[in-house]
C-alpha cells in the first residue's frame, strides 16, 4: 500500500460515479475525465485515482496518481433485488491498463455477500501473486441493513476486510456532531481493521467545513485516509479544496 501513501496517509480521487449513479452527478465540466485529470495534476495531492476500466483505458496518462481500477460495479438502475456488483475486469487487465492497485465492492448485509466475499477472495489472492493491494469498498448495503452507517457494523466491516486478506477498505462513516462519540466509533472500526488500511469516502457534497472536520477525525482516529468524489470534483473550487484536505491528512 506504500505507493498509495504520502507521511502514511492517502488521498484517493474517486471517478466511477458515471457507472454507480449516471449523469444526474455530472455538470458541463465534470462529465468529462479530463476535468478529472486536471483537478488531480493541478492540486498534486492525490496519492491514487479511481476508475473503472473503460475510462482508465482511454484517459489515464503519464503524471497522474496511482491507478486504482474498480473491478466490479453496479448500476443505479439496478433495482428489485438485493444489491450485487459483478466482477466486470480481471487482474491482468487492470494490470495491462497500468493499474497500481484495485477496488472491489462487497455489499456486506446483502443476501448476495457471500458471492462478493467468494470473488474478493479470489481477487486478493491474485492480487498477491502479482504484488498489488486489494481495496474493498465494504459498504453496507441490502434489506437487512437498516443504517448504512452504523457505527457497529461498520467495524464488523473493517474486520471483514481484514479478515477476507484486503490491504485497504473503504467506509462510508458519516459525522453525528457528536463529536467524542464519532472519534470513539471511528478508532473502533480502525482497531477491527488491524493492518488493512481505512480509507473513508466523501459521499455527496457536503460543505467545506463538514468535510474539513471529517479529514481531521480521520487523521485523529487513526485511518489511513479519504476517498473522495462529489466532493471535490462537484466543487466550485476543487484545486484549492482538495489541497486544503491533503494538508490536514498529510500534515
Ligand atoms: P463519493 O466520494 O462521490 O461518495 O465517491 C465514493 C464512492 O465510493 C465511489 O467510488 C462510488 O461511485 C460511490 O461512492 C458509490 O456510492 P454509493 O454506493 O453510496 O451510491
Amino acid at each position: 500500500m506504500d505507493k498509495f501513501l504520502r507521511n502514511g496517509h492517502g488521498l484517493f480521487l474517486a471517478y466511477d460515479q458515471g457507472f454507480e449513479h449516471g449523469p444526474s452527478d455530472f455538470n458541463a465540466k465534470n462529465v468529462d475525465p479530463k476535468y478529472i485529470l486536471n483537478i488531480a495534476k493541478e492540486s498534486g495531492v492525490f496519492t491514487g485515482i479511481i476508475f473503472q476500466k473503460g475510462i482508465a483505458e482511454r484517459y489515464y496518462t503519464v503524471g497522474l496518481p496511482p491507478l486504482i481500477i474498480k473491478l466490479n460495479g453496479k448500476t443505479a438502475l439496478h433495482a428489485g433485488e438485493e444489491p450485487f456488483a459483478p466482477l466486470l475486469c480481471t487482474v491482468d487487465e487492470a494490470l495491462g491498463l497500468g493499474a497500481s492497485g484495485v477496488g472491489y465492492t462487497v455489499y456486506v448485509g446483502s443476501e448476495r455477500e457471500a458471492e462478493m466475499t467468494e470473488t474478493f477472495g479470489r481477487v486478493v489472492r491474485e492480487c498477491n501473486q502479482k504484488g498489488i493491494p486489494t481495496i474493498g469498498w465494504f459498504y453496507l448495503r441490502g434489506k437487512q441493513i437498516a443504517n448504512p452507517h452504523d457505527p457497529k457494523k461498520l467495524a464488523y466491516a473493517a474486520r471483514l476486510a481484514l479478515e477476507l486478506g484486503a490491504d485497504g477498505v473503504k467506509l462510508q462513516f458519516t459525522i453525528s456532531g457528536d463529536e467524542t462519540n464519532d472519534l470513539r466509533n471511528l478508532k473502533w472500526i480502525v482497531q477491527n481493521a488491524g493492518k488493512c488500511k481505512v480509507f473513508i469516502s466523501g459521499g455527496s457534497k457536503a460543505p467545506d467545513e463538514e468535510m474539513f472536520s471529517l479529514a481531521k477525525k480521520v487523521k485523529d482516529a487513526g485511518c489511513a485516509g479519504m476517498a473522495v468524489g462529489r466532493n471535490i470534483w462537484q466543487r466550485e473550487n476543487p484545486v484549492e479544496f482538495s489541497k486544503e484536505v491533503g494538508n490536514i491528512l498529510y500534515s
